[in-house]
């Protein structure tokens, strides 16, 4: 059976960081068919317009797709990729591995990020020259959907429970309502909860990772979350993604486009391949996503280190380095 996957590698070091991964699922005994697409500031520069509606439906036909990062246009692309492969939750985990210089090298969780809704809904406003408004949507059904995952999650990795991350006590009818919803699924299900205020959250998660084992989040609340716990664990280039939706799913690094670095072949490739990993075990290669999840960890523990890890090798020479250890 031939995978049809879409690769659109996006802005910045999204160029460098994608093919770095599409070598790595290209290194193993799986039939893959790809499909190279194009999104992001540079394409809207171009044309006008930054997700090419072929881009778009090729995202929402294939059987996983695979994202660098955006840029300036993230809203018109990211946001409408997750809606095109219908992903309800984004999967982040944040885990620090052995050898990496890593602030908190006990961190070890995984947020549930309610991924369509929220302050990220698209609905602001600009009223007058002083006023803009943005509207916050919460739906019930979305918060459920999100609650069943994170009670599949638990069960399936034989956690004890989760946490949700909320700030109900200020947001209380749209916190309010997402807490609620989660809550009573979660307790339909028999599945233990613990509420957390989202900000004592960033104080205890700093404190002490260990406390927090998988966190179920609205939207912006696990953006932010998790790009802090990504400051735990050695960086950006360090946390990988799955936008998990019914059918298909689109796996990209947490990162950014990092316009800094970008075009200097000095990028972490780690997210994007242990998203590929991800993406191989959405698609139930479980042994051979574990293969790469393997070569990556042993080349962060003693292989090539890009700059942001303290090392001054390429994204080439950690790929290369990552290639060998799965041959
Ligand atoms: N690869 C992820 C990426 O491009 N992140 C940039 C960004 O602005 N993301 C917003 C989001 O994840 O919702």
């Amino acid at each position: 059976m031939t995978h049809e996957i879409t690769v659109i590698p996006g802005d910045g070091i999204g160029q460098e960081v994608t093919p770095a991964a599409v070598e790595v699922l290209e290194a193993l005994e799986i039939d893959f068919e790809f499909h190279e697409a194009e999104a992001g500031d540079h394409v809207a520069e171009e044309t006008g317009e930054a997700l090419p509606e072929e881009t778009y439906d090729l995202a929402a036909s294939t059987d996983a797709t695979l994202f660098g990062a955006a840029g300036e246009t993230a809203a018109d692309v990211i946001l409408p990729l997750r809606e095109a492969v219908d992903s309800f939750v984004n999967v982040r985990p944040a885990k620090a591995y052995p050898g990496v210089d890593a602030l908190r090298p006990e961190t070890d969780l995984v947020f549930l990020r309610e991924n369509t809704e929220g302050v990220y809904s698209g609905h602001e406003d600009r009223l007058s020259d002083d006023l803009s408004t943005l509207t916050r949507v919460v739906t019930t059904s979305a918060s459920e959907r999100l609650a069943e995952f994170a009670c599949d999650f638990v069960e399936d990795g034989e956690y004890d429970g989760f946490h949700i991350a909320h700030k109900a006590n200020v947001m209380r009818e749209t916190d309010g309502r997402f807490r609620d919803a989660v809550l009573e699924v979660a307790d339909d299900r028999g599945v233990q909860t613990e509420e957390v205020l989202m900000d004592a959250f960033a104080t205890h998660v700093c404190l002490d990772p260990t406390q927090f084992d998988v966190v179920a989040c609205p939207n912006l609340a696990g953006d932010v979350l998790s790009d802090l716990a990504a400051g735990l664990v050695g960086g950006l280039g360090m946390l990988p993604s799955a936008n998990v939706g019914p059918d298909r799913g689109l796996f990209e690094p947490v990162h950014g486009s990092a316009p800094d670095i970008a075009g200097e072949g000095v990028a972490n490739p780690a997210a994007t391949i242990i998203s590929a990993a991800m993406l191989l075990e959405y698609l139930g290669h479980d042994e051979e996503g574990q293969a790469v999840r393997d070569a990556v960890e042993g080349v962060l523990e003693d292989g090539p280190r890009t700059p942001d890890l303290g090392g001054d090798a390429s994204t080439e020479d950690v790929t290369a380095a990552i290639l060998e250890r799965l041959n």
